[in-house]
C-alpha cells in the first residue's frame, strides 16, 4: 500500500519511516510513504503557502495553488483506487472500521494541514474524504496522518509479526482487549491467572474472551451497546460480573 502526504513539515514522517512496525514495512516494501511539500509547488520567491483569511479573524489559512500542484504531482501515475484525504477535526472519526474500510485502496494521499486550515475551495476541487483522529484540536494534521498510515498498515498481510495478532486486536470484533501478562509469574506478590499457565489453550481462549467482555463492559459500555452478543458471549459476561461480586 502506499501513502502520499502532502505537508509543509516531511521531516515528521522521517522518523516513522523508520522505527516500528511501520518502518519495518517501509524495509520490506510492503508500505511506500512519500512526501510533497507544498513549498516546492510556489512560484514566489518566498514560497507562500498561506494568507490571510478573508473576511479577517486571526490566523492565517493555507493557499489553494500549492496545494493543488502538490496534491497534483502526488496522484501521478495513480489508478483510480487512490483516494485523497484531508485530515481534520471536521473528518469523519477514524476507528477500527474506518482503518479496515482505509485498507482497500491500494493508493491514500493523506493532505495534512497546518495554520487555521486550508481554503475551502481546495476541500471541494481535490479532497474525497475527511478523517478526525478525535474531537481535539492540533496544531497540524501531521500526527493525525501517522495515526491513520499507522493503524492502516499494522493490518496489512505480513506487515506485523504473525497474522493473528492484528485479527486479535482490540476493536477488531467491536471489544476492549483481553489483559495480558509475561514474567516474572509473581510481582510484588501478585500472581498471573492460574489458567494462562494451563496449557489448555481453549480455556485459555475463554478466559480472554470473558476478559475482553469484561472490560469493555467496565470501561466501554457503549462498544457494548454496538455489537449483538451471542448466547455463549451473553453467558461469559454474566459469569464476570458475578465472579466480580464475590470478588468485592
Ligand atoms: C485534526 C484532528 C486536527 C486543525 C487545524 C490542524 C488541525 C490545523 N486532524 N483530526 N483532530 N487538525 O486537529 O485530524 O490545521
Amino acid at each position: 500500500m502506499r501513502f502520499d502526504v502532502v505537508t509543509l513539515f516531511p521531516e515528521v514522517f522521517e522518523g516513522s519511516a523508520v522505527t516500528g512496525v511501520v518502518g519495518r514495512a517501509i524495509v520490506d516494501d510492503r508500505v511506500q510513504l512519500k512526501t510533497w511539500n507544498p513549498r516546492d509547488f510556489t512560484d514566489d520567491t518566498h514560497r507562500t503557502v498561506d494568507d490571510r483569511p478573508f473576511g479577517g479573524g486571526p490566523g492565517m489559512v493555507m493557499k489553494v495553488e500549492p496545494l493543488q500542484k502538490a496534491i497534483q504531482a502526488a496522484k501521478e501515475l495513480a489508478d483510480d483506487s487512490v483516494k485523497v484525504i484531508y485530515m481534520s477535526p471536521q473528518g469523519r472519526r477514524l476507528d477500527q472500521q474506518g482503518v479496515k474500510y482505509l485498507t482497500g485502496f491500494s493508493r491514500l494521499v493523506l493532505l495534512a494541514g497546518r495554520y487555521e486550515g486550508v481554503d475551502e475551495r481546495l476541500l471541494e476541487s481535490q479532497i474525497d474524504e475527511e478523517w478526525s483522529i478525535g474531537d481535539f484540536v492540533l496544531s497540524g494534521g501531521e500526527l493525525p496522518a501517522l495515526v491513520l498510515i499507522d493503524a492502516v498498515a499494522r493490518t496489512l498481510p505480513g506487515v506485523l509479526g504473525h497474522e493473528c495478532s492484528a485479527v486479535e486486536d482490540s476493536f477488531v470484533e467491536g471489544l476492549l482487549d483481553h489483559p495480558h501478562y509475561t514474567r516474572p509469574d509473581v510481582f510484588e506478590g501478585q500472581a498471573i491467572p492460574a489458567v494462562l499457565k494451563s496449557g489448555d489453550h481453549k480455556k485459555i481462549a475463554i478466559w480472554r474472551e470473558k476478559q475482553a467482555l469484561g472490560k469493555t463492559w467496565q470501561k466501554r459500555p457503549d462498544l457494548l451497546d454496538k455489537i449483538e452478543l451471542n448466547e455463549h458471549q451473553q453467558v461469559l459476561l454474566d459469569e464476570f460480573k458475578e465472579e466480580l461480586k464475590t470478588k468485592d
